[in-house]
């Protein structure tokens, strides 16, 4: 396979400075005719070389002139050009209805669109398909006007009109330079949601969310999302929107989230439409989360862009940075980070601790579509986040305000960036830019001990990053951890919280005037993202989870008591419960609390993460102790349950804050009362399911009955497919709960589904639904008789085939057999074998499975 390195990047040999694109769309045969004016970069005598996907030219012509010296190699189109400014143009004809893997053109729902990122433009027409070649586009498409009426791309729409044969022409001007993994359009029968924004400098930008006429009704939420955006990217950032329009097409085909194409978002479709009775509160939350994040690339990622696919978090993790400080200040700051660093230890850190771990900024890659991970995006919001902290905001908003300043209308690297934080701050951050250059999750060593008889504690801290493939040896990097200790009689401050910035593998700190025994809070807001470990007693950890004034810290001592508790159960079969439950009892009973930090806090850590904290994962073994806590939980506190069941109710859908967290509660009590084998809990969970007046109300009591074994879950399960029959993302929800079952027959229950009339491997969100959320599944994925892997593999195999980078992206769970023992492990590597010897395999999924083999 072919290797891509960072270390041999080298600048374009011919710049295009502008291009003109003449599409005559159609779904089985597009005519594609790009004009490009090419301007040798440097002294070199090589010839042009334009990307390619396959196509072959209908017509190349020179400075006007038809020639035929130009030669296909490796499906690029290659002109040998004898001076330095040329205009180049060429026509391809590609058939979008033929296009399953929803790269470059394509169509979706009857409509078409384009998917550009990373290096689909060049399965629309021969270009440098590279991030580092800027150019200005205007784009002309004609279309038949009955079936495209609408007809969209980057940029201002400059003129339209009539055709001949009933079709019709529009013309786009984008002003900016842009590399052409910005490029879009969209032609299609949509109507819009519209509206304006004024900017602050008084631009009037005209809005516009395009959906089928019937979705109209649920783009309200996601407009609303967009002009709180573009509010907020001025007050925080100071950034404003360049352009008069700003469109958004949502399709339901889509490989991803989004796409920040400039000025032309395009959508999945699920993180747009949304009303009560079809989206959860998760999914509102989703929604305005990555309208945000899209609409924050228009800075960072389309007027500050990446130099090579390698800076990708240059763009991502800032952008996924931006995108949480936006979704924390829309509501509780607290339990948001409380949801991104649950996010970051399900998806990142099992990454970071496997065979496909790689820095933020990776060295090397054979598809870059693989490297839209985690890594890149939450660890490197995480890398942003512990700039910002160690600046603090004044310094961090001067150096993102120089970044900005300096690199605008550029193509950027990480390094630009840290510099420009380094430049503005006064700060050194040569030792931090380690966390560009080197995989793994450190662990951290925290000792506290308080001298005898004195009055003086001793706090050591010590660190160690793990080996990760390709990075055998590493340097201790610099950890930015706040922390605080607490008196354990008085329950007051004995120090006050302060930033320790540990850059050496050891470091000890001395407090002194500590006159009663001392209570370590550390990496409190989870500061830097670390693996934590200390000896802190189980009193120690309720004692936090009840006191700490830090809301993640208090999170995670209830998390860390949980887990301790979990893991030894787990280990040995035994458990004593006793404290877990005090503490859960305690954060019930304390008024003062937010609802939804609640819910948060009495949640039991999930299967996999308690899998991860043991040296060879035993599922059946890890689900017995689980649920063997979740039951001893729910007969304890049942009062409590009950009680805080009967506080959430609400006489109607609010979509607010603490309307969440009322429902967030309501749906975890109705859980724990169903742990404790309650015989009214069925009959409960689903009177909730039938009076519920919005889906996260429906779908939590789905989950609930789905997880048991009552006449009422059959009942729930065929009201809610008849009721959603229609509706794609909700039926998606119908199958995703069931995948997540933890019954004993989950896995016969998903190969069924699979069979299953609405169940298709040709749409990503249909495909995820069920294989992703079962992959999560960590007991009935590791069924000991390998059959879920089995499963697994069969679907990616076919899946491959249709669309191999979303199949490419289900892989990772197959990967993780080195976490189980030799008999499950053995199952796995022959599922990823099976994989890697298929005839005809992707190059996306052979990376995957190959590097997975390891
Ligand atoms: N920047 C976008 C990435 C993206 C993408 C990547 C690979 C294949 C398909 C894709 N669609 C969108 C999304 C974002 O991070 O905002
Ligand atoms: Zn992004």
């Amino acid at each position: 396979p072919h290797v891509t390195r960072r270390e041999d990047y080298t600048p374009p040999d011919w710049q295009v400075p502008e291009i003109a694109l003449d599409f005559s769309l159609d779904a089985a045969a597009t005519l594609v005719r790009a004009t490009l004016h090419v301007v040798r970069d440097s002294a070199h005598d090589r010839p042009l070389v334009l990307d390619g996907g396959g196509q072959t030219p209908l017509s190349v012509k020179v400075d006007g002139v038809a020639v035929n010296d130009w030669r296909i190699e490796n499906d690029a189109l290659v002109v040998p050009l004898s001076g330095t400014d040329h205009v180049v143009e060429t026509e391809v004809e590609i058939a979008p209805d033929r296009n399953t893997q929803l790269m470059g053109l394509y169509a979706s729902g009857g409509n078409l669109c384009t998917q550009c990122e990373a290096e689909g433009f060049r399965r629309i027409t021969f270009f440098p398909d590279r991030p580092d070649v800027l150019s200005i586009y205007k784009v002309r498409m004609t279309a038949d006007k009955k079936r495209y009426p609408v007809l969209l791309a980057n940029g201002d729409p400059v003129a339209q009109g009539d055709a001949p044969d009933g079709r019709h022409w529009a013309e786009w001007h984008d002003p900016y330079p842009k590399p052409c993994y910005l490029f879009a359009l969209v032609a299609g029968d949509l109507v819009a949601n519209t509206t304006t924004f004024t900017t602050r400098s008084g631009r009037e930008v005209s809005l516009g969310i395009w959906v089928r006429a019937a979705d109209l009704p649920k783009t309200a939420h996601a407009l609303a999302a967009l002009q709180t955006s573009m509010t907020w990217d001025e007050q925080v950032y100071g950034r404003e929107y360049d352009l008069d329009v700003f469109n958004i097409v949502a399709v339901d085909d889509f490989n991803f989230g989004a796409m920040e194409n400039k000025g032309l978002n395009i959508f999945n479709s699920r993180y747009i439409l949304a009303d009560a009775d079809t989206a959860t509160d998760y999914d509102f939350d989703a929604i305005a989360a990555v309208v945000a994040h899209e609409y924050f690339h228009n800075w960072s990622g389309n007027r500050v862009t990446c130099r090579d696919w390698f800076q990708l978090s240059l763009k991502e993790g800032f952008t996924v940075f931006r995108d949480q400080g936006f979704s924390a200040d829309q509501g509780s700051a607290a339990v948001k980070r409380i949801e991104d660093v649950r996010g970051l230890r399900a998806a990142q850190f099992p990454e970071d601790a496997g065979p496909l771990a790689h820095p933020i900024r990776p060295d090397e890659y054979q598809e870059i579509s693989n490297f839209y991970t985690a890594t890149i995006y939450n660890k490197g919001a995480e890398v942003i986040r512990m700039i910002a902290t160690i600046l603090g905001p004044e310094r961090f908003r001067a150096g993102s305000d120089l970044y900005f300043d300096r690199f605008d209308g550029t193509a950027a690297t990480c390094e630009d960036f840290v510099a420009s934080m380094e430049e503005a701050s006064g700060e050194d951050l040569s030792q931090f830019r380690l966390w560009y250059s080197q995989a793994g999750t450190p662990r951290l060593t925290a000792t506290l001990r308080q001298d005898a008889g004195g009055s003086r504690a001793t706090l050591t801290l010590s660190q160690r990053v793990p080996v990760t493939p390709g990075q055998p040896v590493k340097q201790p990097m610099v950890l930015p951890i706040k922390l605080k200790l607490f008196g354990a009689d008085t329950a007051t401050t004995l120090a006050p919280e302060r930033l320790v910035l540990l850059d050496g593998p050891s470091e000890q700190l001395v407090f002194d005037g500590v006159t009663e025994r001392p209570i370590l809070s550390i990496n409190r807001g989870f500061s830097a993202p670390v693996v934590v470990e200390t000896d802190r007693s189980a009193d120690d950890l309720a004692f936090l989870s009840a006191h700490d004034d830090d809301p993640f810290a208090r999170y995670e001592a209830m998390q860390q008591l949980m887990l301790d508790t979990l893991v030894q159960a787990a280990a040995t079969g035994q458990a004593d419960h006793k404290a877990v439950i005090a503490a859960v009892a305690h954060t019930l009973d304390d008024a003062a609390l937010d609802p939804a930090f609640v819910a948060e806090a009495v949640l039991l850590p999930s299967d996999n993460f308690i899998g991860d904290q043991m040296a060879l994962v035993d599922p059946e073994a890890i689900f017995r102790a689980r649920e063997a806590l979740r039951r001893d939980l729910g007969k304890a506190l049942d009062v409590r349950w009950r009680a805080a069941y009967a506080s959430t109710q609400a006489d109607a859908f609010v979509y607010s804050p603490a309307a969440k967290g009322l429902r967030r509660l309501k749906t975890v009590a109705l859980g724990y009362i169903a742990a404790s084998g309650a015989c009214d809990a069925a009959a409960l969970a689903f009177k909730q399911f039938e009076a519920a007046d919005n889906m996260t109300d429906r779908q939590g009591a789905l989950g609930v009955l789905v997880a048991g074994d009552s006449a009422e879950r059959v009942a729930a399960l065929d009201i809610f497919y008849n009721r959603y029959s229609d509706n794609a993302l909700v039926l998606d929800k119908w199958f995703q709960t069931q995948a997540l079952s933890p019954r004993d027959d989950t896995l016969e229950q998903v190969q069924t589904l699979s069979r299953h009339r609405d169940f298709t491997l040709a749409n990503p969100n249909r495909a995820r639904a069920l294989i992703s959320a079962f992959a999560v599944n960590q007991r009935a994925f590791n069924a000991a008789s390998g059959e879920g892997y089995r499963f697994v593999a069969d679907q990616l195999i076919a899946l491959d085939k249709l669309n191999p980078q979303t199949a490419a992206k289900l892989l990772p769970p197959l990967g993780r057999w080195r976490r189980f023992a030799e008999e499950r492990a053995t199952r796995m590597r022959a599922e990823l074998e099976r994989i890697v010897a298929t005839p005809g395999l992707s190059k996306d999924m052979f990376e995957q499975a190959s590097k997975s083999l390891g």
